[in-house]
């Protein structure tokens, strides 16, 4: 067989995988796989540094398949190139990522050919994609993340991290906000490591994008600072290959391909129209369509033996061999520089290092206290400094969200100073978000920072960071009504009992400056979850841990505050945030009267579900009913914690404009409201 011929088996055999996964299925996107068949093979067996042998090796190169629904071309080549898996402790299991099998079971519980890509799921897919735009937003943290890597760890003669970011994406991610944030954001950053390439069909579910996108996009990627080619053919994998070489020696700023293919290539009936995206060709078309590609019509699931010679011979040969090379290289890095090596070993297996905790501070009581995000931005600035590869940075709101990075040399991370570890994200919530997904995926510790109202901009990715398991933090401030003047527009209801819905996230809401350090001593050791920090903008009063419980209970989600005197109570009072220091005045109120009234910090549901049956009896004995809650948010899920005979005071609708203590008034979140509320559940 010629060159040539192997070049159109291998890519024939991703297409018609493709196609029979779909049909097999009876579900699926089989059109974009037969388009971008040429460009996937072109990447990976020609371009991608790439070890199947070793699919998280920190110097490969990463793709992105953003338009996930095409998952197919990822399944394939996974498969084709004998890609390994890996488990959750970073070991290599010998056995492929993607088995023939898998691909059979496309779509069906248990296979490793899910429906869209599923980092943590599959080996050797780098980021969870399917909500169009996400993939390409990530991909702007991994390169900002490869920038940073490299100016902290490379030496001269030790290119240690040197690697490119390509991502795939279709109209739809073109279409989508986030990816527009994330666009400017690393037009401005100049990444040039980063790499996009667009499957320009013209086509998206409704029709022909005549219908809904007729804007100039290569004016608008050049109007963003981009490096903007065209390749007219999808086919024309030369040219593919020779735009990609065109990426590889841009410097200053990153690459957008647009890449003219046609949607369901090759299939008689179904080729450029939006009933080759969502659904299998069907039989008959399909032998039409493997007649055309010149395939066996019968065949399902062929892969000629060829065809894995030639991907071993191609990206096996070439990705065993920078690999190779590499660890080589890091050998002698590990020698020379025996400490930087050491961190970079402990940040790839997601450990912290040595008294990464050292000088956190402790809070002397203080009735006047210390708002949530200014003790937030102390402890932020000593972890920064303990934890060399923690940094992060706000929506541009980082002087009111206290995250600055404040410390001699902490700098700020701009094109031409790749290693400051101030981010700055401007006004792009949803960028942020998905970038500091990137920044993680790149296993840097990472946070990003807004208004905790704005969480809402920024949700669609905080979900991926869950779904991925992903240790990346969210710092909100201004988490209630703390912001008064500014209104209904900046104070969050929903927010809080929203983010704790969402599976895997840990959304603490610390109750005073101690509690606050230490939620992020929880979230720090945290590996395989992301969390939400909702902080206050006032200060709260620090409370007296002499006399109260220790701030160490927040590593128990919630923990007994104040207890009745001699213990046994009557009532319980169970709050977060700026409303523990309320509970406790109503508590110490309700004690002189004679009430045995115990108070239950809880900063977080989601820990607190995860202590014993044994633990949380404890903290909430099932006989005490006599209960009120009291938090600055919607009242919707309380009743988990109250019963059938306990009250919430809490938010039935969204705040107003006006100073925090009218608010405070208006809303009862007052010592007397509390007291007599108590009473009123006591006598019931
Ligand atoms: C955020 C989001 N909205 C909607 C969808 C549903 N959806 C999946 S594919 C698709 C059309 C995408 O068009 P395009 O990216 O051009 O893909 P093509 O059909 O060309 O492969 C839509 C609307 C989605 N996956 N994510
Ligand atoms: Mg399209």
């Amino acid at each position: 067989m010629t060159k040539e011929e192997l070049d159109q088996l291998s890519i024939n055999t991703i297409r018609t995988l493709s196609i029979d996964a779909v049909q097999q299925a009876n579900s699926g996107h089989p059109g974009t796989p037969m388009a971008l068949a040429p460009l996937v093979y072109t990447l990976w067996n020609r371009v991608m540094r790439f070890d199947p042998e070793d699919p998280i090796w920190p110097d490969r190169d990463r793709f992105v398949l953003s338009n996930g629904h095409a998952s197919m071309l990822l399944w394939s080549v996974l498969h084709l190139t004998g890609t390994k898996a890996v488990d959750a402790e970073y070991e290599r299991l010998g056995e492929p990522s993607v088995s023939l099998d898998d691909i059979r079971h496309f779509r069906q519980l248990d296979s490793k050919a899910p429906g869209h890509p599923e980092y943590h799921w599959v080996s050797g897919v780098e980021t969870t994609t399917g909500p169009l735009g996400q993939g390409v937003a990530t991909s702007v943290g991994m390169a900002i993340g490869q920038k940073w890597l490299a100016d902290r760890y490379n030496r001269p003669g030790f290119e240690i991290f040197n690697y490119s970011i390509y991502a795939v994406c279709g109209d739809g991610c073109m279409m989508e906000g986030v990816a527009s944030e994330a666009a400017s954001l690393a037009g401005h950053l100049g990444l040039d490591s980063l790499c996009w390439i667009y499957d320009n069909n013209y086509i998206t579910i409704e029709g022909n994008t005549r219908i809904t996108f007729t804007e100039d996009i290569a004016a608008r990627f050049l109007g963003y600072g981009w490096n903007v080619l065209r390749v007219g053919d999808a086919n024309d994998i030369d040219r593919i290959q020779q735009s990609l070489e065109v990426f590889a020696r841009t410097k200053g700023r990153p690459t957008f391909i647009i890449l003219d293919s046609h949607i369901g290539y090759g299939s008689p009936n179904k080729q450029d129209t939006s009933a080759a995206h969502g659904e299998p060709l069907g039989e008959d078309e399909i032998r039409l369509v493997k007649k055309n590609y010149g395939w066996p019509e019968d065949a399902k699931f062929l892969v000629p033996k060829e065809v894995y010679a030639h991907f071993s011979e191609g990206i096996g040969t070439r990705g065993a061999q920078a690999r190779g090379k590499w660890m080589e290289l890091f050998g002698a890095y590990r020698e020379k520089y025996p400490e930087l090596a050491t961190e970079i070993d402990q940040m790839q297996r997601r450990e912290l290092p040595a008294n990464w905790d050292r000088g956190l501070p402790l809070f002397a009581a203080d009735p006047k206290g210390i708002a949530g995000r200014e003790a937030s931005g102390k402890v932020l600035n000593i972890l920064a400094q303990n934890i060399p590869w923690f940094l992060g940075g706000s929506a541009d709101l980082a002087p009111s969200n206290k995250t600055t990075l404040t410390y001699k040399g902490a700098g700020s991370f701009q094109a031409d100073s790749p290693g400051g570890k101030n981010l700055h994200f401007g006004i792009r919530e949803h960028a942020m978000a998905a970038t500091v997904n990137g920044l993680s995926i790149s296993k840097i510790r990472a946070f990003g920072a807004t208004f905790f109202i704005f969480s809402d901009y920024a949700r669609p990715a905080i979900r991926l960071s869950a779904l991925m398991e992903l240790p990346t933090i969210f710092i909100f401030t201004h988490d209630a009504m703390g912001d008064g003047e500014d209104g209904p527009t900046h104070q969050p209801v929903e927010q809080l009992i929203s983010l704790r819905a969402i599976p895997g996230l840990v959304t603490i809401r610390p109750g005073d400056a101690n509690e606050v350090v230490e939620a992020y001593r929880y979230i720090m050791q945290l590996r395989h979850e992301p969390a939400v920090l909702a902080l206050s903008r006032q200060p709260l009063p620090t409370l007296d841990r002499a006399k109260y419980a220790a701030a160490s209970g927040v590593a128990h989600g919630a923990y007994v505050l104040a207890d009745a005197p001699g213990g046994n109570p009557e009532l319980i009072l169970i709050a977060s945030g700026s409303e523990v220091s309320l509970a406790v005045e109503a508590y110490e109120r309700l004690v002189k009267e004679g009430v045995r009234a115990r108070v239950v910090s809880m900063p977080s549901w989601d820990i607190f579900e995860h202590q014993t049956p044994e633990y949380r009896n404890s903290v909430l004995p099932p006989n005490v009913k006599a209960r009120v809650a009291i938090e600055q948010g919607s009242t919707f899920g309380w009743e988990r914690y109250i019963g059938e005979s306990g009250r919430v005071i809490g938010m039935h609708t969204f705040g107003a404009s006006a100073p925090l203590k009218e608010l405070q008034k208006k809303f009862g979140f007052e010592p007397d409201r509390v007291v007599s509320v108590a009473k009123e559940v006591l006598a019931r």
